[in-house]
């Protein structure tokens, strides 16, 4: 097992769009459990191999309470997204310490197969739901600052690279 680091925003990196994973080998289940574990050591309900600088379609997550349902979403699409939408705070682990409004839907369906090939089905409401969009959105090379406006994704951007510089 082993911690994997976070690219933070705005590297530009996190706007690489991730290719699809074909191969469903040992070398794919050690990167999934050390995304597990990077997730859960960095209490974030979610994380897009995008973040750490892996350009594969491929997401883990856990939005239950007792951080013990860990989610694994290989080749995701969202098959179905209900009209109805509603804006909630989100945060992200490439942009500590910011969280604002996005609006997103209620209710998605998202086809993906595990780490053994094996592709389901599964209707996602609630946080799962927006942690759904917001992680299919990083591997689309999307942060979610991006649906802010100019005017304070820039004050976001100012922040985060004076908060990089001061900690170099
Ligand atoms: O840990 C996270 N919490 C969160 C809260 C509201 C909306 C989205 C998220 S995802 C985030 C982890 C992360 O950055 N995943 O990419
Ligand atoms: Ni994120």
């Amino acid at each position: 097992m082993a911690l994997l680091n976070i690219l933070c925003y705005p590297d530009p990196r996190l706007h690489k769009v991730a290719k699809p994973v074909t191969e469903f080998d040992e070398k794919l289940r050690t990167l999934v459990a050390d995304m597990l574990e990077t997730m859960y050591e960095s209490q974030g309900v979610g994380l897009a191999a995008t973040q750490i600088d892996v350009h594969q379609r491929l997401v883990v997550m856990d939005t239950s309470e007792e951080h013990n349902q860990p989610v694994v979403l290989i080749n995701p699409e969202i098959t179905w997204a209900s009209e109805e939408r509603v804006k909630g705070e989100e945060g992200c682990l490439s942009v500590p310490g910011i969280y604002d409004g996005v609006e997103r839907a209620v209710k998605v369906k998202v086809k993906a197969a595990d780490e053994h090939g094996k592709v389901r089905e599964l209707e996602a409401e609630g946080l799962m739901a927006v942690c759904v969009q917001h992680e299919l959105d990083h591997l689309m090379g999307k942060v979610f600052v991006e649906y802010l406006s100019p005017l304070k994704r820039n004050r976001i951007k100012t922040k985060m690279l004076k908060a990089q510089k001061d900690s170099a």
